[in-house]
């Protein structure tokens, strides 16, 4: 994707505007340490049996197909536990984000407010929504799962990522209205560890093999986070990763493969494929919208690449 270079910030602010979430205090006052600090390794599983087995609960199903440019996703269904499965069946890189409506306010304020067109200013005052979950970006013909205890209510499920035209995909018709109704929450699905992300960085994350992987993805900070599972070439740093998340000029390095987004003090888990011989990483690509909006993982939310033996 070969952005022109003078639409870049104006990327840049779509994005920012767009994944704007609510800046509330998940409340623990702690974990917010900031530190860029050392990403961790996935080597060795520090907790192996954190996660109970799974209590039998009925959990809904939702299937959310992305094209260029819509979504295929139910108008309506249940909330409380849910598992959702994404795919991306488009051309161009897509994501799925659930952003709850702010009281008082409207579908079509939320959607106008998501396709005004790019700003160089940063967003002022609070959005009319507030992100809660979803899937980050998947390359064409990638997609994944996700378990989550939905809350009931309104949202606008949107794609913030930007055409090589520099139209973001919510403007080009990526925004679904989505009527969630009171559900049963339920216990999360056993996972092989629990990631807990922090302002700015992953820690706990377990080791990961051949196959699916189901991980728990726990925020503990104060902005939304994503575990973006991302592939690399064999001889591709993390360096050229993140120099290209600060920048987004050329194709990227690193082929995207999903993952789950969540908002502050919630959980969810993910199904990670691993392939035998690949080389991986987890990043998180949303912006910093409480300080320079440049990118998590450009502040250390990203682990050290990995190859699956
Ligand atoms: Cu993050």
């Amino acid at each position: 994707m070969s952005v022109p270079r003078r639409s870049v910030p104006l990327a840049v602010v779509v994005l920012t505007a767009l994944l704007v979430a609510g800046c509330g205090d998940n409340g623990d006052g702690g974990d917010d340490t900031g530190s860029a600090g050392t990403p961790t390794t996935p080597t060795t599983p520090t907790t192996p049996v954190e996660d109970e087995p799974a209590v039998e609960s009925p959990t809904n199903e939702v299937a959310i197909t992305a094209r260029n440019y819509s979504f295929d996703i139910p108008a309506a269904f249940d909330g409380g536990l849910t598992q959702m499965t994404f795919r991306n069946e488009g051309t161009e890189p897509h994501l799925a984000v659930f952003a709850a409506i702010a009281p008082g306010t409207t579908f079509d304020e939320v959607r106008a407010a998501i396709t005004a067109p790019p700003s160089p200013e940063p967003p002022t005052g609070p959005p009319p929504f507030t992100e809660l979950a979803g899937f980050p970006t998947a390359d064409p013909g990638v997609g994944g799962t996700i378990t989550l205890n939905l809350p009931a209510g309104d949202y606008a499920v949107f794609c913030p990522i930007p055409s090589p035209d520099g139209t973001s995909h919510a403007a080009k018709g990526m925004v679904s209205q989505v009527t969630v109704a009171e559900g049963i929450d339920g216990e999360l699905p056993a996972s092989v560890g629990t990631v807990e992300a922090v302002d700015f960085a992953f820690a706990n994350v377990p080791a990961l093999e051949a196959g699916t992987n189901v991980v728990r993805l726990s925020n503990r900070g104060r902005q939304i986070h994503e575990i973006n599972l991302v592939e690399l070439d064999p001889d591709t740093t993390i360096d050229e990763v993140l120099a290209w998340l600060k920048q987004r000029e050329g194709p990227p390095p690193m082929r995207h493969l999903a993952g789950v987004i969540i908002n502050p003090g919630a959980e969810a888990t993910t199904e990670l494929e691993l392939e035998r011989g690949s080389k991986y990483a987890l990043v998180c690509e949303v912006p910093d919208f409480l300080g320079d909006f440049q990118p998590h993982a450009t502040k250390g939310m990203f682990t050290t690449p990995f190859v699956i033996n």
